[in-house]
């Protein structure tokens, strides 16, 4: 895939702070640290753009960045929730889920879990919204270079289990493996929505 550009659009604390030109979305949600700005870059080939994504207060909102003056990426605000109060996860969690429910732009979810960890509760809870609004979501299992292909394997059957999933591209930031195949996966589904 030729990036020719990624742009930061803007960031939202609502819906009123989305994007109107209609562009396709392609959103990506998980847990703070299970590797979504390295993946982003790693996708994009570029540094820039996920490192804007973890500017100081940006964290906490959706960022919108426009690929090739095409489609969006849409940085959902990660949920590890280490530093925040009772509120301010509240706060998250239903931003998130709005977005997931009610953005008719949205042709594709992509849910990030660390390969060498099960499941959280929450990355539970984020599957059974994804799989609740009926639109296509795809599982990335991050990080895949820390395991050796044994225990991947071993991981990606457990992960799959606890999921209830048939399928997950396993991704490293560092090695690019499953680069292709998820560039595969997003450019399939934005071409099937335009037809
Ligand atoms: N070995 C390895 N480390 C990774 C990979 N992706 C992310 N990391 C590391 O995991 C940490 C969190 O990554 P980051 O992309 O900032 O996570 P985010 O909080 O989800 O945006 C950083 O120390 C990264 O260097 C990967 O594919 N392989
Ligand atoms: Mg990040």
């Amino acid at each position: 895939m030729k990036i020719s550009d990624a742009i930061f659009v803007r960031g939202a604390i609502d819906s009123d702070g989305y994007p109107k030109d209609g562009h396709q979305e392609i959103a990506f949600i998980g847990r703070s640290n299970v590797g979504k700005s390295s993946l982003l870059n790693s996708l994009l080939g570029q540094r820039k753009l996920a490192r804007t994504s973890n500017t100081p207060g940006r964290t906490q909102q959706i960022n919108f960045f426009l690929i090739n003056r095409d489609f969006y990426f849409v940085d959902l605000p990660g949920y590890g929730f280490a530093k925040l109060s009772k509120k301010e996860r509240e706060t998250l969690l239903l931003l998130i889920e709005k977005y997931l429910a009610q953005r008719t732009e949205l042709v594709l979810s992509i849910l990030l879990i660390d390969s060498r960890h099960l499941p959280t509760e929450f990355d539970l809870l984020m599957k059974s919204w994804l799989e609740e609004i009926g639109r296509p979501f795809l599982i990335v299992l991050t990080k895949s270079d820390k395991l050796s292909n044994n225990e991947l394997r071993n991981q990606v059957g457990k992960i799959k289990l606890a999921l209830g999933v048939q399928d997950v591209v396993t991704y490293s930031s560092i090695t690019g493996s499953g680069k292709d195949s998820l560039w595969k996966a997003i450019l399939a589904q934005i071409s099937n929505e335009k037809v």
